[in-house]
């Protein structure tokens, strides 16, 4: 009877951590993309004197990144990013073979928190431009950029899993 009640207690208490740290995730304010240059998804037959994306907001100016990389698989920016208010520029130019070039962004958040994403536009005729270095070498991993939340969730699931066998298995019928 009092093992049912505590593990009911822990349930209960596992449940309201993990509404906050999702509500948390979600429900703040980060910066958020309202388009770029060239846009995602966008056609273009030459590549623009620079790549930019513009957020819904002024950004701080710390810790940007933004690449763009081939389909050769090569880095195709040829500046380190500049922030000026609400957008994150680098030089690009002239590219190389035709195909999907990604662009992948990270900024920090007026708030505070970063954030990162990838666009991609279509290159519809080969250029003449030189390419950086392999982007694989590079600094610019894929990562999602925010505070992972996988192992919370896991870890909470795990927790949530074990009171639920804790106030199950209290025999039945014994009260
Ligand atoms: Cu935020």
């Amino acid at each position: 009877m009092t093992a049912r009640r505590a593990g009911a207690l822990v349930v209960a208490a596992v449940l309201a951590t993990l509404t906050a740290l999702l509500g948390g995730g979600v429900a703040s304010a980060h910066s958020a993309v309202v388009g770029s240059n060239p846009a995602d998804g966008e056609q273009i037959d030459a590549g623009p004197a620079q790549v930019s994306v513009t957020f819904n907001e002024a950004l701080q100016t710390g810790y940007a990144a933004l690449t763009v990389v081939g389909p050769d698989g090569n880095l195709w920016t040829k500046s380190d990013p500049v922030v000026e208010g609400p957008t994150v520029s680098a030089d690009l130019g002239e590219l190389g073979p035709a195909g999907e070039y990604t662009v992948a962004y990270r900024v920090t958040s007026a708030d505070g928190h970063p954030v990162s994403g990838k666009i991609t536009f279509t290159l519809t005729t080969d250029g003449n431009g030189t390419p950086g270095a392999a982007a694989d070498g590079g600094g610019s991993e894929g990562d999602s950029g925010g505070v992972p939340l996988w192992p919370f969730v896991i870890a909470a699931v795990v927790v949530v899993a074990g009171g639920l066998w804790f106030a199950l298995r209290t025999p039945r019928g014994r009260d």
